[in-house]
């Protein structure tokens, strides 16, 4: 089994579509490892997204991120981080498939909803940056 970190990020927080969001894994074979509801401040939100640091929308995107709670959560299943990649859909929501989250819920390419690792690797430096061992299931 596999570990994955997604975050439901504050414009979907906001619209109250965290249980929605959860229910989607949840109905394709996740379960939950981690879980914690938190507001995160401006250097958790550079260190989390430390690779975009010299990317035109790094400082909007650290400022969207730090603008309300977000709900970070570890999810398991074998290949989990390539099928939450699926279930969630391209980074800009005009871009994404009919039935994915982004389609569904997503507002804009920064505004869309929802983070989940993109490489095994990066799932095991974004579970780790936010949960201690003890902290997993
Ligand atoms: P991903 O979340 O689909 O992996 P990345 O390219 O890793 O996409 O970008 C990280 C986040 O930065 C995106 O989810 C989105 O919130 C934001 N973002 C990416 N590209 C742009 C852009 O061109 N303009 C504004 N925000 C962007
Ligand atoms: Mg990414």
């Amino acid at each position: 089994m596999e570990r994955t970190l997604i975050i439901v990020k504050p414009d979907a927080v906001g619209k109250n579509f965290s249980g929605d969001i959860i229910k989607r894994f949840e109905n394709n074979g996740f379960k939950l490892s981690g879980a914690k509801f938190i507001k995160m401040d401006k250097k958790k939100a550079e260190g989390f997204y430390y690779v975009h640091k010299e990317r035109p929308f790094f400082g909007s995107l650290v400022d969207f991120m730090t603008s309300g709670p977000v709900f970070v959560i570890s999810l398991k299943k074998d290949n989990a981080v390539k099928d939450a990649r699926k279930l969630i859909g391209a980074t800009n929501p005009s871009n994404a498939e009919a039935g994915t989250i982004r389609k569904d819920f997503a507002e804009s390419i920064e505004r869309n909803a929802i983070h989940g690792s993109d490489s095994t690797e990066s799932a095991q430096f974004e579970v780790g940056y936010f949960f201690k061992a003890e902290e997993l299931l």
